[in-house]
């Protein structure tokens, strides 16, 4: 693997801190991204172990905006009438936003992360509180194979990739199908979305490494739909090589095109891009400095993972931002990692008492903008450093 950018020490993202700890010293890693010339894989060199990230406490609930929820939504829609699925496992279930638009009977969850799976249960969706791979898609899947899998956010976090496509080479019926839906390399080299990078995110997929590390399992995509979650994720829908009903479809040409068009088989791409990076830092320290200067109150939106990387890497810390809102009440009274900045519970936006907030979720933009059309409306800002560090 050929690294390509340097992310700096950086704390693990969602470890959100109680004030108790606030003293203790945090535990850092080196974040650097590296590019793998044979099958195009970009990934973060160092990992840190599974368990110290998705254990009882991870804070990220999937159903916390609308836009997810809606997401899973139409898509159970849609696999409900071309699919008409009999067995459905979803690998990384989290809160049960995409299980709960299923029967019961014909769904199951698979969360690592106790404190989410505990949530599903307690619906009574049968949930299995392990990590994906081969020993529990044996139990899982022993006397009835799965007619589609799914699974969203949740590949690109798991380092070992021929032990989940080999376990789900096991659990998927002959012809039945799998679905996987993660961040866009495309979108996040264009958009300069360096915070896609962070412990969790391993990897961040193009169709062109995926294809290529799907051959080694006889699995092959048939379509691909490019949807706006997350800042521009790809939704792949991919079978066994055998399975005659589904035909490839123009659409993974087209995407694979755009993405050599784009140079992401190229080293150069990626030279390219984290120097681009360096110059955002710049910009957005810049921002921060100059409103600090003219003393206005700024605050974040959203304590994303992807604030951590941010705020750690252009190093604004509490003497830039007041404090975050959030809705997730597992984050609510606590720092963000690094940074340190305390998290507040959300109120809607105010012009008398904020002048201006770093969008943190900058991935629900339209969402948060329909919400605080008042605050706009009286002047009040944002400052976003997607696809370049600017005032909106
Ligand atoms: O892959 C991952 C993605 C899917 O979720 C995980 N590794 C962890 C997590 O990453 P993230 O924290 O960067 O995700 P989000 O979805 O951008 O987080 C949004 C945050 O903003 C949540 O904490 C909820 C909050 N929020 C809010 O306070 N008000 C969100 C919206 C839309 C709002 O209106």
């Amino acid at each position: 693997m050929k690294k390509f950018l340097n992310l700096g020490s950086q704390p693990l993202a969602n470890s959100y801190i109680k004030k108790n700890n606030l003293k203790n010293k945090e535990k850092k890693f080196k974040l650097e991204v590296g590019f793998n010339k044979k099958n195009y894989l970009v990934s973060i060199v160092n990992t840190v172990p599974k368990e110290k990230m998705f254990n009882n406490e991870y804070p990220y609930k999937s159903s916390e905006s609308k836009t997810m929820r809606k997401s899973f939504k139409d898509l159970a829609k849609k696999i409900k009438k071309y699919y008409k699925p009999k067995f459905i496992i979803e690998i990384g279930s989290n809160d049960g936003a995409f299980l709960k638009n299923f029967n019961k009977k014909k769904v199951v969850g698979v969360e690592p992360c106790k404190n989410l799976a505990k949530l599903t249960i307690k619906k009574k969706y049968k949930t299995y509180s392990e990590y994906w791979n081969l020993n529990l898609a044996k139990k899982i899947t022993n006397s009835k194979k799965a007619d589609l899998i799914y699974s969203a956010n949740t590949l690109s976090h798991i380092k070992k990739l021929d032990e989940i496509f080999r376990a789900i080479n096991y659990s998927l019926s002959r012809n039945g199908i799998l679905i996987l839906e993660d961040p866009s390399l495309l979108s996040c080299i264009k958009n300069v979305a360096y915070d896609q990078f962070y412990c969790e995110h391993i990897y961040v997929f193009s169709a062109i490494a995926l294809k290529n590390v799907l051959k080694k399992f006889n699995l092959e995509i048939f379509d691909i739909q490019n949807t706006k979650t997350h800042g521009g994720s790809n939704r792949y829908f991919i079978k066994k090589k055998f399975n005659k009903i589904y035909k490839v479809k123009k659409s993974v040409r087209k995407e694979i095109n755009r993405e050599l068009k784009f140079g992401l088989n190229k080293f150069s791409t990626y030279k390219k891009f984290s120097s681009k990076v360096r110059e955002s830092k710049k910009k957005l320290f810049n921002i921060f400095l100059k409103l600090k200067k003219e003393k206005l109150k700024v605050i974040g939106y959203g304590a994303t993972a992807k604030s951590c990387t941010v705020l750690n890497y252009c190093q604004v810390g509490a003497n830039f931002i007041d404090y975050f809102y959030d809705t997730t009440s597992y984050k609510i009274g606590r720092y963000l990692p690094g940074s340190k900045i305390k998290i507040k519970k959300y109120k809607k936006l105010n012009k008398k008492k904020v002048d201006i907030a770093f969008l943190g979720a900058w991935n629900f933009k339209e969402e948060i903008f329909k919400k605080e059309k008042n605050f706009i409306k009286s002047g009040g800002k944002f400052i976003t450093h997607i696809p370049t560090p600017k005032i909106i």
